[in-house]
């Protein structure tokens, strides 16, 4: 029976061994709970990981790391449906149709491009790598979500997907849901914990600042101990003034339930070292049971991949009929059968 729910989609790439405490809070923590009031799809997206150069082994062990951590993080495969993205080939055949209609110019204003090609060094950057979001566009578009679940820096992306869906339905008939971001505040943008400036991210200069959450619990508290404040002694949410602090802050409320005001009344008067070390015991309760989860599932590659291909049929089945029409409205000729 068709679902009646409001339906998600998001997506992570395998890029890297470890999800970091951005990713965690910033996207999967919401996906966890989105399972349970909507028609929710997640995916692993291998395809967009090759836009940048890979190691094939590499990126068929970290496809499954990732879906093993997403099951670990709490997905449930009753309640969700989780695959890989280049099971689904309607993906691609959509991103096509998606960069037939996106504008070079509205492509390249892309910031993630931008910041991500300058990485590479400018001249290196793949067309992939360019037309990355419009994939992204595709993946969105392919399952009729209504909200996607993201961290902000991916804002612009979701805009991008419902310009081309309102210009797509504006030039041959409504066929795409247009989509919303779905972006808490309080864990929009986590910050890199030895330079609050900059987002936490995998690709930091340095991993002091970075908390993977596959990380041995005991460097997790080292990071955590080491975190970047300030030179005043208040323990107090202001952003603008004490970034570090406040960052420690929003952890520490997202990973307790406590809320920030109940954390800054419980702190008066206390230094910073206690606040880390409790935030720092705090997170090892967290990430040890996380990891023995994620071991559990890749200790069982064939039960994780049968999973994996029961997401891809299901997925493969909304996304199928999607494209089909996509197809007939632009006016491809269907091939006869
Ligand atoms: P990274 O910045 O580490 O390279 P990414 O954004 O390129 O990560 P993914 O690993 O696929 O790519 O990100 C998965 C999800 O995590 C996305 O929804 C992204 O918005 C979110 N995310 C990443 N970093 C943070 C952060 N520091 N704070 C909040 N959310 C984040
Ligand atoms: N671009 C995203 C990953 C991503 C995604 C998606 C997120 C690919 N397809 C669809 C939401 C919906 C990133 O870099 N984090």
């Amino acid at each position: 029976m068709a679902s009646t729910s409001p339906r998600v989609l998001s997506g992570i790439q395998p890029t890297a061994g470890s999800f970091h405490l951005g990713n965690y809070l910033g996207a999967v923590r919401q996906w966890v709970a989105l399972q349970e009031s909507h028609d929710a799809f997640y995916m692993v997206v291998d395809l967009h990981a090759i836009t940048v150069p890979q190691d094939p082994a590499e990126l068929r062990a970290n496809t499954r790391l990732a879906a093993a951590q997403l099951l670990a993080a709490g997905l449930d495969p009753e309640r969700c449906t989780l695959f890989v993205q280049s099971h689904v080939p309607e993906h691609a055949q959509l991103a096509w149709i998606m960069n037939c209609l996106a504008g070079f110019g509205e492509a390249s204003r892309m910031t993630q491009f931008k910041d991500k090609s300058a990485k590479h060094g400018a001249g290196n950057a793949t067309v992939g790598l360019f037309t990355y979001p419009i994939l992204q566009v595709a993946d969105i578009l392919l399952y009729q979500a209504n909200q996607v679940p993201v961290g902000e820096d991916q804002r612009q992306h979701i805009e991008l997907t419902r310009d081309l869906a309102d210009r797509f339905n504006g030039r041959f008939g409504e066929t795409f849901t247009v989509p919303e971001p779905y972006i808490l505040k309080e864990t929009a943008k986590i910050y890199d914990l030895q330079d609050p400036s900059i987002k936490m991210s995998k690709s930091a200069s340095t991993p002091k600042g970075l908390i993977n959450l596959l990380d041995d619990p005991k460097t997790t508290a080292k990071k955590v101990k080491s975190a970047v404040t300030d030179t005043d002694t208040v323990i107090k949410y202001d952003t603008e003034n004490k970034p570090g602090v406040s960052n420690l802050l929003s952890i520490y409320s997202t990973l307790t339930g406590r809320t920030i005001a109940e954390l800054e009344a419980e702190y008066e008067g206390k230094m910073y070292g206690a606040l880390k070390t409790d935030l720092a015991d705090v997170m090892v309760e967290f990430v040890t049971p996380f990891r023995t989860r994620t071991q559990q599932y890749l200790d069982d590659p064939e039960t994780l991949d049968s999973l994996l291909a029961k997401g891809a049929e299901k997925a493969r089945a909304v996304a199928a009929e999607t494209l089909a029409t996509a197809y007939d409205k632009v006016g491809l000729l269907p091939a006869k059968h």
